[in-house]
């Protein structure tokens, strides 16, 4: 307010000393100061001060990561050739033998489902690497792929690019194949490894670190038990920095952020409560006992770290003969959708290449049948451009008004006076329509707000409630029992500060 209060000032004041100069008359100066009054007055009546964040909010690479909301994942290594879901590390680079390996296959499927990146297993607990790495020789060159000259992180960043996929990978912190895992000159090792991936590779939008470590492994021959406090081994903050200062455009997750955090379980499901905040400080991968708070999020959290959910289109994350019937279904992946997605979350989808090195057949039909029933969901937005009625808008400006909901716009958003913290939102459809699907995303970029709301819908001269939760967050997909209708009221009845309502649509 006092900013807007000052440039119109400022302006007025100019203008009139332009007008005095050119009039060369002192007698203006009681008119100038007169003008200047109204002008000031004017300019705090039509100039509505903008919502205040409230803190924390999400960096610009928080927000491009939001927008990609479903992507892939990929495991492959030894284990594909092997069975196991995780190797000793004493496997025969020799194994590693795709016999019609094509990361285009693998990316133009993802790309056709309707998934927007795809995340790597450039190097898996067994600790053979997917890239010929210069600091080991347990990697590809010493393997039959490609006789030796092949470079599986090479092909598949290359065939994302072609597809428009982001290109993300994974780098697991657990060696079982290194004979210095557990000392402080490991931490040397995987730092290198990362710097080559991190720079090698093209942009990358995620880096990801999985919470398993310590254990039994070959360990360089070893064969033994080695065991690490995962709380300070791996020195975490340092290795962070790295990934700033080389891939700034990169996102970091792991079960404790800080960028992304994992939703604590591998079945597919965030909280149905999910706060993009949590309190980090205290965390670290790895860290037991701390799943729920996880899968939820901290409404007081200091940090902006939003939940992810990754889960395998089949029982296990690599590629396995005997799970060829057991490919998760269409519906069973939208149900999913609904539960990371339609709960402010991104899914990570992990779809295993096979001993062809290809995308199994199975796979892939699910996909496309998956793909099929979001479109077919989320085919016509009624509410697209529609009547919003509202009880109140911030300063009665049309800046905050409901329309903005509607308009197809996320930048623009409704909002209420600071202070109202429970308000409504009617869209009128036109005409009854039947609706099964209330999605709505809050304006993040100054913080998540909402803490409850209930969805009611006009029926016989009455409304009735359709649905109720507590956040909305990025994004908030309602799935309801379909109904019809020709109005929808939106109640936030509950909200840290002012609420603010970027997007309402209804399918
Ligand atoms: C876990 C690993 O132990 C699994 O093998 C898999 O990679 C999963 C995505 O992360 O921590």
């Amino acid at each position: 307010m006092m900013k807007h209060f000052c440039i119109s000032y400022i302006h007025a004041h100019n203008n009139l000393i332009i007008a005095d100069q050119a009039l060369h008359n002192k007698s203006f100066s009681i008119l100038h100061s007169a003008i200047i009054f109204v002008f000031v007055l004017t300019s705090c009546v039509c100039e509505v001060a903008p919502p205040e964040a409230v803190l924390p909010v999400p960096s610009e690479r928080q927000l491009a990561w939001h927008e990609l909301e479903q992507y892939a994942f990929i495991h492959f290594t030894t284990n594909t050739f092997t069975g196991k879901e995780w190797g000793y590390g004493d496997e025969q680079p020799a194994i590693f033998d795709p016999s019609i390996f094509d990361a285009e296959q693998w990316a133009k499927a993802i790309r056709d489902a309707g998934l927007n990146a795809l995340i790597l297993t450039c190097k898996h607990h067994d600790g053979f690497c997917l890239w010929p790495s210069q600091y080991t020789e347990h990697s590809v060159k010493n393997s039959p792929f490609q006789n030796g000259k092949g470079d599986v992180v090479k092909a598949v960043s290359d065939a994302c690019r072609k597809y428009g996929l982001k290109f993300g990978v994974y780098l697991s912190p657990w060696d079982r194949n290194r004979f210095d895992y557990a000392t402080p000159e490991y931490i040397t090792y995987y730092r290198n490894q990362l710097r080559e991936l991190l720079t090698h590779y093209g942009d990358l939008f995620e880096i990801w670190f999985d919470g398993a470590n310590g254990g039994d492994g070959y360990y360089g021959g070893a064969r033994e038990k080695r065991k690490i406090e995962n709380s300070v081994y791996y020195d975490w903050a340092n290795t962070h920095s790295i990934i700033r200062e080389l891939a700034p455009g990169a996102v970091i997750f792991s079960d404790a952020g800080p960028d992304v955090r994992w939703c604590g379980n591998e079945y597919g499901f965030a909280g149905e409560t999910n706060w993009c905040t949590i309190q980090t400080d205290t965390l670290y991968p790895g860290k037991y006992g701390i799943n729920d708070l996880l899968n939820q999020g901290d409404e007081q959290g200091s940090s902006w770290t939003p939940a992810e959910v990754d889960v395998s289109i089949r029982p296990g994350w690599f590629y396995h003969e005997s799970e060829d019937s057991l490919v998760r279904s269409p519906e069973n992946l939208f149900k999913i959708y609904l539960q990371s997605v339609g709960r402010g979350a991104g899914l990570l989808l992990n779809i295993p290449p096979d001993k062809r090195g290809l995308l199994h057949e199975n796979d892939i039909q699910s996909l496309q049948g998956w793909k099929l029933l979001r479109d077919r969901a989320f085919a016509v937005n009624l509410a697209a451009n529609a009547a919003v009625n509202t009880d109140t808008y911030r300063g009665k400006s049309k800046k905050y008004a409901g329309a903005n909901v509607t308009d197809g716009n996320k930048d623009t958003y409704w909002a209420t006076d600071d202070g109202i913290t429970s308000a409504y939102l009617e869209i009128d459809l036109g005409k009854p329509r039947k609706i099964s699907y209330i999605l709505m995303q809050e304006y993040i970029r100054l913080g998540q707000r909402v803490k409850h709301f209930t969805v009611e819908v006009r029926k016989d001269n009455a409304w009735l409630q359709v649905a109720e939760g507590a956040t909305i967050g990025y994004k908030r997909i309602l799935a309801i029992e379909p109904v019809n209708t020709q109005k929808v009221r939106i109640n936030i009845t509950d909200s840290k500060i002012c609420p603010l309502i970027a997007d309402i649509k209804i399918y």
